[in-house]
């Protein structure tokens, strides 16, 4: 059996807990067939240091999975990590370009440690192993490897949305990464509605031809497409749920809010989820329905992220003063609103708090999938279970239709589906979890990452790379 090599920009203990959607999936499928996991270790280095003048691959084995990380350049780091990535593609690939910043260095960092990270995995690669590139940070990986001589199957998830052909256009850079794209064997996206907006750029942008059995060829390759909609280990799941330390959270936080109905929402501090749409809505819902004052209760937990990108400063401050005023406005000596905590919370304790609440709030603007949506179902108490109100902008929605779908730019529309929520019959809500517990069980993260690797691996290579190698590799200098 072929080993599997996983690729993403960082790495993690596969032991631990990991705050984060794809390091919990990836370490989900790597535990299941063992194999190799590469990428940066998360430290800097002085860009003198490593025998070559690059950083030497750090290797560590962790069960049946073995590590293999190297560090980065302070330069490296802020043009590739904090520039291109998560200044551009993240920005653009959630349609807001008002946040993206174009600086070219930012594209010549992220081209370098692409062909950093192809070189240094060159050396560890076997003839037969299957190569599993994941996120926006290694689009070209594939051209690099390429461009090494790399014969292997390589895949590629995204595990955020591919946004419609004329905002990707709005990237510089942009034919170059979609021509990238055509490296690879098998490109995986979360939902349908990404894979129709790949196909619509690779056939008005590069008149790509459509084939039979999900394939496009245009720049004279051959590449096969899929929706590979990422799941969660609902089994271990919900027997966390019912673990000490679950029934011990449910149990403290049902105690502490016995005379309230609790309202949870989860989430890295980032713009693309909706925060500050959500508590406005929670706000509208007051005002509007004043039957929840004194008795309904918000906890936001916003876990730190990307703390040296100046736009998720902002939004720290706006968080700040908008649940700041809405306890002001609404708050009594003995209840609070909002509980907004601006913190990590341990992942064995989620799904305790999970399951105390009634209503969970997954309301992002836009979003690959959302993983926080299939861990609140898989964590509720079938007999008595809460409502999910979701986003119909979040890659969830295309499975999860019993959801109460909103629209989270609608701040009156989103209180309502609250209020509908909060006063939903109890035959509504079984009836509802029941159907989209057995949609997550169908397709969890085993069905996710065993149907990419098995597409991956009776794809046919369109094997007419080498052929273009020269050109790509022209490209890049
Ligand atoms: P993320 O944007 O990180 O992932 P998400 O899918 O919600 O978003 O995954 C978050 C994971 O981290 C969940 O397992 C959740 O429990 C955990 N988490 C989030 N906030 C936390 C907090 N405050 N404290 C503790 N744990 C927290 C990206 C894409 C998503 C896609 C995933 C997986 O943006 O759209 O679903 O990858 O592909």
């Amino acid at each position: 059996m072929s080993r599997l090599v996983v690729v993403s920009n960082r790495t993690a203990d596969p032991r631990k807990a990991a705050a984060g959607g794809l390091a919990v999936a990836v370490k989900e499928s790597l535990q299941q067939t063992g194999g190799l996991w590469f990428g940066w270790s998360g430290k800097l280095r002085d860009s003198e240091s490593g025998t070559s003048g690059e950083s030497d691959i750090k290797l560590q084995t962790v069960g049946n999975v073995q590590l293999a990380t190297l560090d980065l350049t302070q330069e490296d780091h802020d043009t590739y990590y904090l520039g291109y990535s998560n200044k551009v593609l993240w920005p653009v690939f959630h349609y807001r370009l008002d946040l993206a910043n174009f600086n070219v260095r930012f594209a010549a960092g992220y081209r370098r440690v692409n062909q950093l990270f192809a070189r240094k995995l060159m050396s560890l690669l076997r003839p037969d192993d299957i190569i599993w590139v994941h996120d926006y940070h290694l689009i070209p990986l594939a051209t690099e490897l390429r461009a090494l001589g790399c014969g292997n199957r390589i895949g590629f998830f995204l595990h955020i949305p591919m946004p419609p052909p004329l905002i990707m256009a709005a990237i510089p850079e942009h034919e170059w990464l979609m021509r990238s794209l055509f490296d690879y064997d098998l490109v995986g996206f979360q939902s349908e509605a990404d894979v129709t907006h790949f196909a619509g750029y690779v056939e008005s942008e590069a008149k790509a031809d459509t084939l039979p059995g999900n394939r496009l060829r245009a720049f004279n390759r051959t590449l096969r497409v899929g929706a590979y909609p990422i799941g969660i280990d609902v089994d271990e799941f919900a027997s966390l749920a019912r673990s000490r330390d679950g029934v011990e959270m449910f149990g403290q936080i049902r105690e502490e809010y016995s005379r309230r109905r609790l309202l949870l929402g989860v989430d890295r501090l980032d713009y693309s989820k909706g925060l500050p749409q959500r508590v406005h809505a929670f706000r509208e819902l007051l005002a509007k329905y004043p039957e929840n004052r004194n008795s309904a209760t918000l906890i936001q937990i916003a876990s730190p992220s990307r703390e040296d990108v100046g736009a998720y400063d902002d939004l720290r401050v706006e968080m700040d003063s908008l649940c700041g005023a809405i306890n002001g406005d609404y708050g009594e000596l003995d209840w609070m609103p909002v509980r907004y905590i601006h913190r990590n919370v341990a992942r064995k304790k989620l799904p305790g708090l999970y399951r105390a609440s009634r209503v969970a709030l997954v309301t992002p603007l836009r979003d690959g999938m959302n993983l926080v949506a299939k861990e609140f179902i898989a964590a509720q108490d079938p007999s008595d279970p809460g409502v999910l109100v979701l986003s119909r902008f979040a890659g969830a929605a295309e499975q999860l239709k019993e959801a109460l779908l909103v629209n989270p730019y609608d701040t009156q529309g989103t209180a309502l589906a609250i209020q509908r929520a909060l006063t939903m019959s109890i035959e509504e809500r079984t009836a509802r979890h029941t159907a989209l517990m057995q949609r997550i069980r169908q397709f969890d993260v085993h069905w996710w990452s065993s149907s990419f690797l098995a597409d991956l691996s009776s794809t046919e290579s369109s094997g007419d790379f080498r052929a273009v190698v020269s050109s790509s590799a022209n490209l890049l200098n």
